[in-house]
């Protein structure tokens, strides 16, 4: 490729998070104003997070008003399983792109009334490197990985775990049949973010889910 496409790839680039930051600032303005609490929860395919958001779901769903935002490449088989907790959901399927962007989360603040609405939480599409360009203006993230993920998830995508305030690793209740030491993965992400709030978790059990939904209530 020459020099001159190259450079025109990487100022396109720049212009495409330039803009979405620009968006993701005007996400977390709005919502500020409106006094909702929002969490993004990022991850790997299968890690869990649709799992704890049924979870919080059904735990606080009654105390809170929940809405949620599921973002998968096709079908809206998640949005189903949260709507089952009579949550309000909004599908976003985003086709060739995988990730959500601050463009998809303006169009949602801007066409549904939000009024009532105490928490969002947007699920992003499963995957550990494409959403930690494309920040999307809510209060906090979350970055959700399993141990059935292997033992060097974390070490081998910090990128995630630098930009997020919560590290959850979920599956615990397989720790007997996967070959794994999960201090070793806390401190795998201690080392990277020394700042995060980490939690094991295992969704199917629901063990630690309620220390979890303490830290994101508080
Ligand atoms: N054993 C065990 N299985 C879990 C746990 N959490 C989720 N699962 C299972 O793992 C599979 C994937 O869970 P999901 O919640 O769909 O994962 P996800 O991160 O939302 O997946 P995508 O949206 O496809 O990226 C499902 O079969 C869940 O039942 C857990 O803590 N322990
Ligand atoms: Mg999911």
């Amino acid at each position: 490729m020459s020099e001159k496409k190259t450079s025109r790839i990487i100022e396109l680039n720049e212009d495409l998070i330039e803009n979405n930051d620009r968006l993701a600032e005007q996400n977390k303005q709005l919502l500020k104003k409106k006094k909702i609490r929002s969490f993004d929860l990022v991850g790997a395919i299968g890690a869990g997070k649709t799992a704890i958001i049924e979870n919080i779901a059904e735990r606080i769903g009654k105390d809170y008003k929940l809405f949620v935002i599921n973002g998968d490449v096709a079908t809206r088989i998640d949005a189903d399983r949260i709507e089952k907790f009579g949550v309000q959901t909004i599908q976003i399927n985003t086709g060739k792109e995988c990730a959500l962007n601050s463009y998809h989360i303006s169009q949602v603040l801007k066409n549904y009334d939000l009024n009532e609405v105490d928490i969002i939480f947007i699920e992003n599409v499963g995957n550990l490197i494409c959403p930690s360009d494309f920040i999307l203006g809510t209060e906090k993230r979350i970055v959700i990985v399993s141990i059935t993920e292997g033992p060097w998830v974390i070490r081998k995508h910090p990128m995630l775990f630098k930009y997020s305030d919560i590290a959850v690793i979920n599956k615990i209740d397989l720790k007997d049949v996967i070959d794994v030491n999960i201090e070793d993965m806390i401190k795998d992400a201690m080392e990277i973010n020394p700042k995060l709030k980490v939690f094991t978790t295992s969704a199917t059990t629901g063990e630690n889910i309620s220390k979890l939904i303490n830290c994101i209530l508080n």
